[in-house]
């Protein structure tokens, strides 16, 4: 598709009852050995995108974009499927290549797969249009960047084997799936929670799904979350080694992994033996690691600095996926523009860190090792206590997990459950002898030799193939609610879709959020109550504080504010400013290089201000010098007469004259006369006169006689870019 058109979601809500997944398994990045950009080497860099977004410093360096090695998760979900399929694309360009879609608020307890698109509370319903339609974008967008995405979402809960099998038909390429997490977070019944991920591991086994665990969760839930790093490798280990009896090939298999502290605890010496005990006992499995959601306030800056410490732990112990969590989880202002901020810094601080492991090691001997050692003996200790206990469910009714002390101290305030307790108790049963499922993924006894299979032989082969095979047998429901359903969500906001009227977002299209950002100077109490009052006046409805920082407690305080505004603004009636047309710092120095120009410049008449003309040529704020143009500054008050001989005199290509303090048009009467004297001595045709100043107007300078005006806001390139064009045009003539 054209990158300059938006993403039309009603095309690809057409026909998706016939829509097919073109792949199915999860795609990691294609390392390149030695990868050259721009005269740099990279060590650990993947192929290139075709299309994407380099960071701001890039223009330094040819607009390279490297992408890193690691997989770049982004996590996404707004309520509305189809405002995050705008944001993946956003999060493509800016490196994602993992699409984590956040289920909608305790799907885990849905007993079944839902259908349909409703609107969902802090993620979306996951559906099969739902991910049908996010599918078939993404093999859009995955064309458009030139680089495979993987797909993601959730199988926990209830219906987990239902989901899985979905996900599988559907070309998902990447699930949490831990029996764990619903035990201990939603209270599902252990009993048949590990049963369904017996069921659910053997599916996406065969879709080639890579599994992530549920993990991370302990950090977030317990009460002193870096106390909880023993048990986080015992539920690694309980999950890994499920998934590998399950007949999940290792590199399939992903921990999630989280840094237990952040500063202001010393953050890398308590995070990094956990990192290194972790790869040490799972160097197998893959690794993808994420913020602590614990240590998440509104500061955007805050969570950035944890965020590129976190990343350093990553580089040092070889994570595979890194994800990016922004503040935005914290703040209520969900999946805002900072989702791809954090993509940036994934990438910035990843390709910052290009070869670090061919430069440093981490220590064989002293902290480092002994604190691993630590660990890895708690965790150990742990899991043979948990043996000794009579095994998991047993550990869990006794409330071993989510423990605010560190093992083997134990505080008795642990999560516990009851094997006979929680949803869905009492809904596991023995098979019959005679059992038989004619499906193609199948945990456990299955006794097909009833119908005369042997062993390995494919079940579904007896109703000729089952919906992995046959996809002709999945049945597509579009709609089930009239209510709550896309088509009614997109004919609301009709009106913004591919047409002149706009209005902000954040959440979702044209929802008219903004954020502003204000600094009063009192207490963190009076801004707080004079900002809304500000935003009021600002005409903003619900407005909202979502964060605040003490600059001191009597001299500042800044605050952001998010609330909405109730207007359109039409863009076939804005004025646009016309475009200065630039030449690359590249082509001006170049040019320059090849045809030396040199320049006398002044402020004229009765003007001591000399700032601005200053800017345009010192080096210091990338004025002409850097293009290695010879300036000749003749000083202030200068006489256009001796702004003239001087050009004659040094053979100059250009004249800059500057006046800011203007009267009477003074400045404009200047650029005349600059004009006629040139002509006068005969130099006009051979020189370029510039006039400069905040009160020029560039058509009002032309028409004095002067090759170009330049007004406020001009800097050096511009000027540099009209000099090497004019020439190029004189010398043509
Ligand atoms: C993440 N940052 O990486 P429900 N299953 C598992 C989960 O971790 C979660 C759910 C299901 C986080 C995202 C927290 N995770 C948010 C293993 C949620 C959610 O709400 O129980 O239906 O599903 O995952």
């Amino acid at each position: 598709m054209n990158i300059n058109d938006k993403l039309d979601i009603r095309e690809i809500l057409k026909d998706l009852d016939k829509y097919e997944p073109r792949r199915r398994g999860w795609a990691w990045r294609k390392p390149v050995k030695e990868l050259e950009m721009a005269g740099n080497i990279y060590l650990d860099a993947s192929e290139p995108l075709k299309n994407s977004i380099p960071l701001p410093a890039a223009k330094y360096f040819d607009n390279i974009d490297p992408q890193p090695v690691q997989s770049i998760t982004s996590e996404i979900a707004s309520g509305r499927f189809e405002d995050d399929i705008r944001r993946m694309r956003m999060a493509a360009w800016h490196g994602a290549d993992h699409l984590m879609v956040i289920r909608t608020a305790g799907q885990s307890h849905f007993d079944g797969l839902i259908e349909g698109t409703p609107q969902g509370v802090g993620g979306v319903p996951i559906s099969r249009k739902q991910v049908r339609a996010q599918r078939k974008a993404l093999d859009i967008i995955e064309d458009e960047i030139g680089r495979p995405i993987n797909y993601h979402s959730y199988v926990s809960g209830v219906a987990g084997p239902d989901i899985a099998v979905m996900f599988a038909e559907e070309g998902v390429n990447g699930a949490h799936q831990d029996p764990q997490y619903n035990v201990l977070y939603r209270n599902i019944n252990m009993v048949r929670s590990f049963v369904d991920a017996a069921e659910s591991k053997k599916i996406m086994a065969w879709a080639d799904i890579l599994q992530i665990d549920g993990a991370h969760n302990a950090n977030a839930t317990a009460m002193v979350a870096w106390k909880v790093m023993p048990e986080l490798m015992v539920q690694h280990a309980i999950n890994s080694l499920f998934s590998v009896k399950a007949g999940i090939k290792k590199e399939n298999i992903a921990l999630s992994t989280v840094p237990p502290t952040a500063s202001p605890a010393p953050d890398l010496k308590i995070n990094l033996p956990y990192a290194k005990a972790l790869r040490d006992f799972f160097d197998e499995y893959k690794m993808r690691a994420q913020m602590n959601t614990k240590y998440m306030e509104s500061s955007t800056r805050e969570a950035t600095v944890t965020h590129v410490l976190n990343m350093v732990i990553s580089k040092l112990t070889s994570a595979d996926i890194q994800s990016t969590i922004t503040p935005d989880e914290g703040r209520n202002v969900p999946w805002h523009m900072y989702n791809v901020e954090a993509c940036d810094t994934a990438k910035q601080s990843l390709i910052g860190m290009d070869g670090l492991l061919e430069m440093v090691e981490l220590k064989q001997s002293g902290y480092l090792p002994d604190k691993v050692r630590e660990l890895k003996e708690r965790a150990v200790l742990f899991f043979e206590e948990l043996l000794q206990t009579g095994g998991y469910f047993k550990a869990v009714e006794e409330g071993f997990f989510i423990d605010s002390g560190i093992y083997p101290e134990r505080n008795g305030d642990g999560i516990s459950r009851q094997i006979d307790g929680g949803v869905g108790v009492n809904t596991v049963y023995e098979r019959d002898p005679d059992y038989f499922a004619p499906v193609t993924a199948h945990f456990g006894y299955n006794n097909i030799s009833q119908y005369g299979l042997k062993q390995g032989d494919n079940p579904s082969i007896l109703i000729n193939g089952s919906t992995f095979e046959d996809r002709s047998k999945i049945i597509f429901i579009d709609e089930l609610d009239e209510t709550d359903n896309v088509d009614i969500r997109m004919k609301e906001n009709e009106k913004y879709r591919n047409t002149n009227l706009i209005r902000p977002e954040v959440e979702w299209l044209a929802d008219g959020t903004v954020v502003i950002d204000i600094t009063l100077p009192t207490s963190v109490k009076y801004a707080e109550a004079a900002s809304l009052e500000i935003a009021k006046k600002m005409n903003l409805s619900e407005p909202e504080v979502i964060h605040k920082e003490l600059l001191h407690p009597a001299e500042a305080t800044r605050i952001q504010v998010k609330g909405k505004f109730n207007f359109d603004i039409d863009m076939s009636k804005l004025v646009l400013p016309e475009e200065p047309d630039l030449l690359s710092d590249t082509d001006i120095r170049e040019y320059v290089d090849n045809h030396p120009v040199t320049i006398v410049a002044g402020t004229v008449g009765e003007d001591e201000h000399s700032v601005g003309l200053r800017e345009i040529i010192d080096i210091k704020h990338g004025g002409i010098e850097k293009y290695g143009i010879k300036c000749i500054y003749l000083g202030t008050s200068v006489p256009i007469s001796k702004l003239i001989d001087a050009a004659i005199e040094a053979d100059a290509d250009a004249i800059l004259m500057s006046t800011i303090i203007s009267h009477d048009d003074i400045h404009y009467k200047n650029m005349k006369k600059t004009h006629d004297l040139a002509v006068e001595k005969g130099i006009r045709d051979k020189i370029i006169i510039i006039a400069g100043g905040t009160q020029v107007t560039p058509e009002l300078a032309r028409k004095q006689g002067v090759d170009a005006g330049f007004g406020r806001g001009t800097k050096g390139h511009h000027v540099a870019s009209f000099i090497v064009k004019q020439k190029e045009k004189m010398n043509d003539n």
